[in-house]
């Protein structure tokens, strides 16, 4: 038992992670303790400025005052019931999230993955109801380098080998297209037996892939053509991030299933929804899926406060704008190092281009010794994603900072 806290230094909490917990993460070493609003703290007290808000969890920043108001209060007065009682605010909530999205209906659950499944099983069972497909012949479509979760269904989808190797035989029925690609999508979606599309507005994991403008109506007027459900994975891209409340809003379109995860409970806890009309969710009767913490009231009063708080604090619009200068910052960096600065709204990545393989680490490591926290993905990418409360000083300091680390790549 680890006695004397205190005296523990960053190498003593490394070496504690690495002998008892899996190794199934490569991070940044630093141990942080403290987090409110933009800024982290490590167990030193140094201050950080967070460009990652949790891989897009904790949107409206650390410990929002109002999302932990909440969550205290609700905590101390009930937490869980199960979905064998009612409890006083799942209903509430429920209205609350369908009138805030314009769904009929929500399904609670916890992780973005299970929400992912969730969708996934709401689309075959619509397409064995409504679609008359066949039994046990419904097909799934996903684009190449989609990302959404660890499951056995989600990385029976992934095309990326360190998802998928060596954890087979994986789930059948999924099919992959190539992304932002709508003929190759036409060709797939043609078959009789698809149910749906599923598809990231922006491709996260795959390093904040924007697609082409109209990509995504290509998408909707596809589904629409072939009676296939347009299943929109908004785990990260929602809920403000990318400069609308959801990126389907930049080109006006409205998904059949909207899965939400991360910024729904504010980076408080586990809380993901899958919201769509009565003709999908209505397939689904009692005992057919389900979650022991799903539509728990603590994680329904702290959603509902998360979600007023982008509203009232104008986070989209925020985004939008911070993410202007932002990238217009970095361009000004005119770095060798940066070819490519892309993203939407506080959704963006930096692509890393030096002979050495481990350039976009070694300067993550010169962010974090000059005040900034960001991780790299894929080898040479770099996310570039603060909560979406920062302002234009803290977007200038920021860059400054990311300036003057850059140096080490000369
Ligand atoms: C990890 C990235 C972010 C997601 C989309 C569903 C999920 C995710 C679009 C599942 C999760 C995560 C999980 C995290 C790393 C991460 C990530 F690096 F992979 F790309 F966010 F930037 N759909 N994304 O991005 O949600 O079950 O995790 O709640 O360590 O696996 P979850």
């Amino acid at each position: 038992m680890v006695t004397n806290v205190t005296a523990m230094t960053t190498a003593d909490y490394l070496a504690l992670e690495e002998k008892y917990g899996a190794h199934n993460y490569h991070p940044i070493p630093v141990v942080l303790t403290k987090g409110n609003g933009i800024y982290l703290w490590d167990i030193e007290g140094k201050r950080y400025v967070d460009f990652l808000s949790g891989y897009s969890a904790v949107n409206q920043g650390h410990c929002h005052p109002r999302i932990i108001q909440a969550l205290i209060e609700q905590a101390q007065k009930l937490t869980l019931t199960s979905r064998a009682f009612h409890n006083d605010l799942l209903g509430e909530y429920a209205q609350y999230i369908t009138e805030y999205f314009g769904y009929d209906k929500v399904l609670p659950m916890n992780t973005g993955v299970e929400g992912g499944e969730t969708a996934v099983k709401l689309a075959r069972r619509w397409g064995y109801v409504n679609k008359g497909i066949e039994d046990n012949k419904a097909k799934i479509l996903f684009a190449e380098n989609n990302f959404w979760g660890r499951t056995m269904s989600a990385i029976s989808s992934s095309t990326d080998p360190s998802s998928y190797r060596k954890f087979g035989p994986f789930m059948p029925g999924f099919e992959l297209v190539p992304y932002d690609n709508l003929e190759a999508l036409e060709q797939a979606i043609q078959d009789k037996n698809v149910a749906a599309f599923m598809v990231e507005p922006i491709q996260g994991e795959a390093g904040v892939v924007v697609p082409a403008d109209g990509y995504l109506q290509g998408v909707r007027q596809l589904c629409n053509k072939y009676n296939v459900l347009f299943i929109a994975d908004e785990i990260q891209t929602g809920l403000a991030r990318t400069g609308k409340m959801l990126a389907c809003d930049h080109e006006y379109v409205r998904p059949d299933i909207l899965i939400l995860g991360k910024a729904l409970s504010g980076g408080v806890l586990p809380v993901s929804a899958v919201l769509a009309d009565d003709e999908v969710m209505m397939n689904i009767k009692p005992g057919e899926h389900g979650s022991t913490y799903g539509g728990n009231p603590l994680a329904c009063k702290v959603a509902m406060v998360a979600l007023q708080v982008l509203k009232d604090e104008n986070m989209a619009e925020n985004a939008a704008a911070m993410g202007e200068i932002l990238r217009t910052e970095l361009q000004n960096l005119q770095s060798p190092f940066i070819t490519t600065i892309r993203g939407r709204g506080l959704l963006n990545a930096i692509v890393i281009k030096h002979p050495n393989k481990e350039a976009a680490w070694d300067l993550c490591m010169q962010l974090k010794e000059n005040g900034l926290l960001a991780k790299p993905t894929h080898g040479d990418k770099i996310r570039f994603a603060p909560p979406l409360i920062i302002n234009e000083q803290q977007i200038k300091e920021a860059v400054e900072i990311i300036g003057r680390s850059l140096a080490i790549l000369e």
